[in-house]
């Protein structure tokens, strides 16, 4: 047997008779035990085409001897008795039912993600989660649905939007920071490529330069000044990030050095509730690169760093480089590594290869935590 939660909402038609008619169908289904239902709560709708109306939200709890996909289809069986019709990708809907923990499985495929991929910056849907299940594990996190929600009502919340030079993380924090009327934080140096040893400088020049670079990342995020102003902070970078890159920057002599240094300002640092993983594709990575290194003069000097420091290879070469830090990045994020404590509870991932859509998502991900 498993446990299942799941999320439903409304914001088109009779919305509460829709809810508890769900709710009813899915007590009656064969295979299925009704163990708790939150009350419904009324939402600002988050994302998709505007002017719709207010959703009604909540969540249930059963207890399945179905599989994963068999419970997905059960819940599309309920949509449809409930006329339920897709037009707009988060559109309008009489009725919407979404797995969101199905005990502490991890499954991504094309059909189904569990957990659900947004949850976990949804207020929307850990606010009723919280009232009847605030103990399941959520176990991207290793924390539990409570903590979810303590997670996201911090009092002045950071969220590091985080990426790969070319995947647009300044363009899509400050955009972030301007829809939500937050602060955004810029990173102050440029992300240094991951290549070996810098040529021509003297010994213990980089480490040096890291030690620099730890300073200036770390200022902004210093927990001393952290006001309590409560307005969101949209960071574009992850101080985490600088470990990955130092690894495979310095010689090991300098890499223990570099490591004192990292946590000793980790230390005394604000950690980011939420993270936004920028994936872009190589393609669009290739493109961004080569218009960015024509016109390096008009961007940040992540741009002229990355062609000087990459002058001998390819456009092509330097995307292929950068998709494979991306994938390291997203892991670390993820922590298949090891979580750390400062690795943020909630990591949204959001396809940057378009970067109009990106901003929507991320947009959405942080509108639907306030
Ligand atoms: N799918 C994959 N994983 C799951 C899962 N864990 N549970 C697939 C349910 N479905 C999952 O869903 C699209 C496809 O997602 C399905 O075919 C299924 O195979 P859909 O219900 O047809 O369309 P959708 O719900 O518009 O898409 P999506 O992207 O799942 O939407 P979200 O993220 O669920 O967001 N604002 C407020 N205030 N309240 C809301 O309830 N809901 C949404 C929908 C947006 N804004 C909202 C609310
Ligand atoms: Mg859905």
């Amino acid at each position: 047997m498993a446990r299942c939660l799941i999320g439903c909402g409304s914001n088109l038609g009779k919305r509460r008779e829709q809810l508890d008619r769900a709710l009813e169908l899915l007590r009656f289904m064969p295979g299925v035990t009704f163990l708790a239902a939150s009350r419904y709560r009324e939402t600002r709708p988050v994302g998709g085409p505007a002017g719709q109306l207010a959703f009604l939200n909540g969540a249930c709890l059963i207890e399945t001897e179905l599989s994963p996909h068999a419970v997905l289809e059960m819940l599309a069986a309920v949509e449809n008795t409930l006329h339920r019709e897709r037009h707009d990708r988060w559109g309008e809907r009489t009725i919407d039912l979404d797995l969101l923990l199905y005990d502490d499985l991890v499954l991504e495929t094309t059909e189904l993600t569990v957990p659900h991929p947004r949850m976990a910056t949804r207020r929307f849907v850990l606010e009723p989660s919280a009232e009847i299940a605030a103990e399941l594990a959520y176990p991207p996190a290793g924390c539990t649905v409570g903590e979810l929600l303590d997670n996201i009502s911090a009092t002045h919340p950071l969220i590091a939007v985080v990426g790969v030079p070319g995947s647009g993380a300044p363009e899509v924090a400050a955009a972030v920071a301007d829809a939500v009327m937050g602060r955004v934080i810029h990173a102050p140096a440029p992300l240094p490529l991951p290549t070996r040893a810098e040529a021509g400088l003297p010994a213990g020049g980089a480490a040096m330069r890291w030690r620099k670079m730890l300073a200036a990342w770390a200022e902004p995020l210093d927990r001393a000044s952290w006001d309590d102003d409560p307005h969101p902070v949209i960071a574009d970078y992850w101080f985490d990030e600088l470990a990955l890159t130092a690894a495979d920057d310095l010689e090991p002599a300098d890499l223990a050095g570099f490591e004192a240094d990292f946590t000793s300002q980790a230390d005394g640092i604000v950690a980011p509730q939420v993270a936004i993983m920028l994936v872009a594709d190589q393609a669009a990575l290739t493109e961004r690169i080569a218009f960015r290194s024509r016109h390096s003069h008009l961007h940040t000097n992540v741009f002229g760093d990355l062609a000087v420091r990459m002058a001998d290879v390819s456009d092509c070469d330097r995307a292929a480089a950068l998709v494979m830090f991306q994938g390291r990045l997203a892991r670390r994020l993820r922590c298949l590594d090891g979580r750390g404590p400062r690795s943020p509870k909630a990591v949204i991932t959001v396809d940057a290869s378009d970067l109009g859509q990106a901003i929507a998502e991320a947009t959405a991900a942080v509108e639907a935590m306030l």
